[in-house]
C-alpha cells in the first residue's frame, strides 16, 4: 500500500509538470487533476478506503503516509493555481495595456451654418441695445400672418407674399410678424423685441429665391417712439454690423402694416459710396424695410394708438450672408454640402 501511495505521488507529480507545460486550459486541466486524485472518488481517496484490510501497526504508519501525501499534492496543486491566475493576470494587463503617449485622433469638429452665425451676430447687437429675443410658431393662422397686419383677404399686397397653406385658416407664416402680434396682444408696452427665423413663400427656386428663407423682425412700442427712434437705433445696428463709418439713407416705400414707411439703404461697405460693381453704381446697398406700425395694426393688436406709438422693421437674413461673404447662389447656403460649410 505503502508502494501505492508512492506511485499516486509520483504520478500526479509528472502530470502537474505536463498539464503546466503545455495544457491549452490549465485551470480546467488543474482542477481536472485535483479530482482525479484528492476528489471523493479519487485514487487517494480509494486507498485510504482500502485500509481497513491493514493490520493494526501498519494503520498508523500508512495513514500518515496518506495524508502526507495528500498535503504535498494539495500544496503542489494550490501553488499551480496561483501560478495560473498570476500568469493569466499578466497576460491580460499585457494585452489591455493602453499607451497613453500615442497621439490622439482628431474627430472634425462641426460649426455653426453660416446663416445661424450671422442671426447670433444680429440678435446679439439688438441684445446690446435692450431688446429681447422672441420665437413664435412657423405654422400660422391667416389670421396672424395677414389680416392682424392689415392685409385683408383679396389684398393686392398677398400677390407679392403667397404661401403654402394647410387649410383656408392655417399657413406657413411669409413674415416673422406674427410673432410681434402675438407679443403686443399679451404684453402692455414699453415693449422691445426682435424676432429671428424661417418663413416661407410659394417662390420658384433659383439664385435668389427660395420658398424657405431667414428673417428678422423688431419692434419697439412705447410712448412717444417716433421715426428719430427708428432712424437711431437703425444707424446703431449698421454700425455694429458693418463698422463705425456705415451710414444710412431711408427712402419712402409702402408697407400695408407700417406708416409712414421706408426702405433703409446702407452706404456700400464695399466702395464706401463712390459707386462698384456690389452696389452696381448707387454708392447704397439696400438692407432692411421699416416703418412706425400704422394706428390700425396697434388698435388690432388692443394698443391704444393715442397714448402708444411705435417702429418696426425687417430684414431677410441670407441677402445679409451672401453680401457679407460674397456667395452669389442662394442654393449653396441650403444644399448642406461641407466643402462649401467649412469656409466659414
Ligand atoms: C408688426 C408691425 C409691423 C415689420 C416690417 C418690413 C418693414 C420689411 C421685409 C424685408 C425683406 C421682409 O425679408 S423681407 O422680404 N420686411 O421690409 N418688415 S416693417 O413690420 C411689422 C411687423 C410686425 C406687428
Amino acid at each position: 500500500m505503502r508502494d501505492k501511495l508512492q506511485e499516486i505521488e509520483r504520478l500526479a507529480k509528472e502530470e502537474l509538470s505536463a498539464l503546466m507545460a503545455d495544457a491549452a486550459d490549465k485551470k480546467e486541466a488543474l482542477e481536472n487533476l485535483r479530482v482525479k486524485y484528492l476528489g471523493k472518488k479519487g485514487e487517494l481517496t480509494a486507498v485510504l478506503r482500502g485500509m481497513g484490510g491493514l493490520s493494526a501497526e501498519e494503520r498508523p504508519i500508512v495513514g500518515q503516509l496518506a495524508n502526507e501525501v495528500r498535503a504535498s499534492l494539495e500544496t503542489l496543486i494550490e501553488q499551480a493555481k496561483t501560478q495560473i491566475e498570476e500568469y493569466e493576470l499578466n497576460k491580460k494587463l499585457k494585452e489591455e495595456e493602453i499607451d497613453v503617449t500615442i497621439p490622439g485622433k482628431h474627430g472634425e469638429a462641426g460649426r455653426l451654418h453660416p446663416i445661424t452665425q450671422i442671426t447670433k451676430e444680429m440678435t446679439d447687437i439688438f441684445i446690446g441695445l435692450g431688446f429681447e429675443v422672441v420665437d413664435g410658431p412657423e405654422v400660422e393662422y391667416d389670421y396672424y400672418n395677414f389680416e392682424k397686419l392689415n392685409i385683408p383677404k383679396n389684398h393686392p399686397a398677398r400677390d407679392t407674399q403667397d404661401t403654402f397653406y394647410i387649410n383656408e385658416e392655417i399657413v406657413l407664416r411669409t413674415q416673422t410678424s406674427p410673432v410681434q402680434v402675438r407679443v403686443m396682444e399679451t404684453r402692455k408696452p414699453p415693449i422691445r423685441i426682435v424676432s429671428p427665423g424661417r418663413v416661407y413663400r410659394s417662390d420658384a427656386v433659383d439664385a435668389t429665391h427660395s420658398p424657405l428663407f431667414h428673417q428678422m423682425e423688431g419692434l419697439v412700442i412705447d410712448k412717444g417712439i417716433t421715426m428719430t427712434d427708428l432712424k437711431g437705433t437703425l444707424e446703431l445696428f449698421a454700425k455694429k454690423l458693418y463698422g463705425e463709418d456705415a451710414k444710412i439713407r431711408l427712402r419712402p416705400h409702402h408697407f400695408n402694416f407700417t406708416e409712414p414707411s421706408a426702405e433703409v439703404d446702407v452706404c456700400c461697405f464695399s466702395c464706401g459710396g463712390k459707386g462698384c460693381r456690389l452696389c452696381k453704381g448707387e454708392g447704397w446697398i439696400e438692407i432692411l424695410g421699416a416703418g412706425m406700425v400704422h394706428p390700425k395694426v396697434l388698435m388690432g393688436c388692443g394698443i391704444d394708438p393715442d397714448e402708444y406709438s411705435g417702429f418696426a422693421f425687417g430684414m431677410g437674413i441670407e441677402r445679409i450672408v451672401m453680401r457679407r461673404y460674397g456667395i452669389k447662389d442662394l442654393r449653396l447656403l441650403f444644399e448642406n454640402d461641407v466643402r462649401f460649410l467649412k469656409q466659414f
